[in-house]
């Protein structure tokens, strides 16, 4: 659709997380908060807009309400909100004041407004799951002394809390300005008495009120799969139904890796353009948490997601929690602000422009398209003299030709000689090819399998400065921790090239064990040292310019951890991969036992400040989402120490982080597990950290 195509060409757009969780740090809510938690202490969504304008980003989606049914505009339909919080003395309206600096920026904007509703479902007059009658009712319901501008009335069929989230919806879509997404989350932490949606009422009216709003979750726009910023390597987005689409109430999380192979198709009754979103947050959680322990990915991580999924048939959607203050906080925007250079940089410029070739796919015309032979072409493309690249951009006519092209190969006249450099998949709106830099003045697209006639807008040709590289940090279970260059994904052949080491021509290392930011002066890394409780960051400087800084939080050694007690074990997987130092390894209980817990004896007495949990993530099995500690002065009688809960763990299986409310004085620690996501009945632990500091 042409919405569709216009949101397509958003490329890079923002998430926003704020509610509740903000202050109390929990992923997800219960729905019983009390709204006096929500006290912001300033807002200034101008610097939200200032940064993500600065980042290249065109459109905002913010969290107008989520799971824990908490809103965050003044709604008409409930008192659990903004209305009944410190902020502002109840007058505040975060969405209004966003909406206002999106206009004076010039972003748009989307509202998230989550189906699953916790308080709707705890509160004794909720009205999620109530049994109530599907009766015929009038969208929006008047509200005495809060009448509407917008004189829009409609009549749907349906029952208690549908109405309660048509009203909703109504507020959201005629009160903020234009709205360009809708977002729904087809995550619920719970569900109650067989509480169906009825999405065709809902999208009726979003279609009439917010003509150029697309919908996220259903026909317009798929959930990409994962929340970790990962974009298929071949990303069709022509997908395969069996009914119509355009007429379903409920669509079903697609996830599988293979998606609109020529196969699949085959089997469609219905043939579907749904594009997606690859959606992943710039810190570790969807809400803000704090400065210390809640890492933010870095510029280099961010660039890349970006060049993946914008360059990949997809939309990046980046979530950005702003902190208690209501503003994003300083590591967040250095590292957007560094990642809308990059881009700019890196794709404002086209090395093609002055090039000869066919004009169809060389000018800035839309609609100018150059048309290959039936399957497949080839172009090339001459500049006036030599240049030096390493991306390539191609991009089809979607808007009139969809997707074709299958498979394609660039080559280089090098050495009086096409030189093969890099092979790629599909293209769909846009495909960004990443390769060694190289210099020559002669290239040649080949398109070597498509669907029809490939149909090719735009071929640009671009130059990314190479950066000192980001670090990643490793420790083995002797203590000896090692700090390297991240091995890049580059998705081509590499030949067994070390890609990094012929980037960078000599780096060197330098780390601080405080906290504190490394720089030219901190301690140089020239071999692994061993450690036990630091919280180390590290930078790699090449010739004067330092890269983005790498942190980890290293808790115990658990070389003497001796496991003292335990409920059962797997197999495959024994108690002691929960703390071998290697995440891909873990702890399986079996599912017949009826309680799950590990108890550990840590050798010495410790003074514990928290602990992480790193789930397993070769499945959605074990996930522990509830749980007690207990320590013990011998290993055998019990004192429960502590509860734990994480949320999310399912979509997003990354390390959590518990901290003690009072510091564990203990030897011993046993780990039960009560409640496991998705109603699993195994528990499971890829790695268990203590920290001391
Ligand atoms: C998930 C939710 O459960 C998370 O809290 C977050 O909102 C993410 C975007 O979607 O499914």
């Amino acid at each position: 659709t042409a919405n569709q195509y216009k949101a397509l060409k958003n490329e890079f757009i923002a998430f926003i997380h704020l509610g509740p969780n903000t202050f109390t740090r929990m992923e997800w809510g219960n729905g019983m908060e009390d709204p006096s938690v929500f006290a912001l202490e300033n807002l200034d969504t101008d610097q939200w807009c200032k940064v993500m304008k600065a980042a290249g980003m065109k459109m905002v989606i913010f969290t107008a309400k989520h799971h824990d049914g908490f809103t965050l505009w003044q709604s008409r339909y409930t008192t659990q909100g903004i209305m009944s919080a410190p902020f502002k003395d109840g007058k505040g309206d975060v969405l209004k004041e966003l909406s206002e600096s999106c206009q004076k920026y010039g972003l748009k904007l989307g509202v998230y407004l989550s189906p699953a509703d916790l308080y709707h479902i705890e509160h004794k007059d909720g009205l999620y799951g109530n049994l109530s009658k599907q009766t015929q009712r009038t969208i929006p319901r008047p509200v005495a002394g809060r009448p509407f501008k917008n004189k829009t009335t409609f009549s749907f069929k349906v029952d208690d809390y549908n109405e309660y989230f048509l009203n909703q919806l109504f507020e959201l879509l005629t009160e903020y300005g234009p709205i360009h997404e809708v977002w729904f989350d087809g995550a619920h932490p719970k569900r109650k008495g067989g509480q169906k949606y009825n999405y065709l009422a809902w999208k009726e009216l979003i279609s009439t009120l917010a003509p150029e709003a697309v919908i996220f979750g259903k026909q317009d726009i798929r959930w990409c799969g994962n929340e970790s910023g990962r974009t298929r390597a071949t990303e069709w987005n022509i997908i395969p139904y069996k009914e119509d689409p355009n007429q379903m109430n409920r669509f079903a999380d697609i996830t599988a890796e293979s998606i609109g192979s020529r196969k699949e198709l085959y089997d469609a009754t219905y043939l579907h353009y749904q594009f997606t979103e690859t959606n992943t947050s710039i810190r570790e959680g969807w809400f803000y948490r704090d400065d210390t322990h809640q890492k933010v990915r870095s510029a280099d991580d961010v660039f890349d997601i970006y060049e993946r999924s914008v360059g990949g048939n997809a939309v990046f959607l980046l979530n950005i929690p702003p902190n208690r203050q209501g503003r994003f906080s300083d590591e967040d925007v250095a590292v957007l602000t560094e990642v809308g250079k990059r881009i700019k940089e890196t794709y404002g410029t086209d090395l093609f422009k002055d090039a000869k070739g066919p004009k169809n796919v060389l000018d800035q015309e839309e609609l100018s398209i150059e048309l290959l032979k039936d399957g497949v072409g080839e172009i090339i493309i001459t500049t006036p003299s030599a240049i030096t690249i390493n991306r390539l951009v191609l991009q089809e006519a979607i808007s009139t030709h969809s997707e074709r092209i299958e498979t394609h190969v660039v080559a280089a006249w090098i050495d009086g000689a096409w030189k093969e450099i890099v092979r790629g998949t599909n293209v769909g709106y846009k495909e960004i090819l990443r390769f060694p830099a190289l210099t020559a003045s002669r290239f040649k697209i080949s398109i070597t399998k498509a669907r029809l006639q490939p149909a090719i807008t735009k071929i640009s040709a671009h130059y990314y400065k190479t950066r000192p590289p980001q670090l990643s940090i490793t420790r083995n279970k002797e203590g000896q921790l090692s700090i390297q260059a991240k091995k890049h994904d580059f998705g081509w052949k590499t030949e067994g090239k070390d890609v990094q080491g012929n980037l960078h021509a000599g780096f060197e290392i330098r780390y601080t064990l405080d906290g504190t930011s490394p720089s030219s002066n901190s301690i140089l890394f020239e071999k692994p040292i061993i450690v036990e409780s630091v919280n180390i960051s590290a930078v790699a400087i090449e010739k004067g310019s330092l890269g983005s800084v790498a942190s980890t939080n290293f808790g115990l050694l658990k070389k003497e951890w001796k496991i003292i007690s335990l409920t059962s074990e797997n197999k495959k997987h024994a108690a002691r991969f929960a703390f071998d130092e290697d995440p891909s390894t873990y702890w399986k209980s079996n599912s017949e036992t009826a309680s799950h817990s590990i108890a550990i004896d840590l050798g010495k007495i410790h003074a514990l400040k928290g602990f992480s949990y790193t789930p397993q993530t070769e499945n959605s099995e074990g996930m522990i989402e509830q749980g007690r500690i207990y320590t013990s002065n011998d290993g055998q009688v019990w004192k429960l120490a502590t509860n734990f809960k994480f949320g999310n763990l399912i979509n997003d299986p990354v390390k959590r982080n518990h901290d003690f409310k009072t510091t564990l004085q203990t030897r011993y620690l046993k780990i039960e597990a009560t409640s496991i996501a998705g109603g699993k009945k195994t528990a499971a632990i890829a790695e268990l950290d203590f920290y001391v500091n």
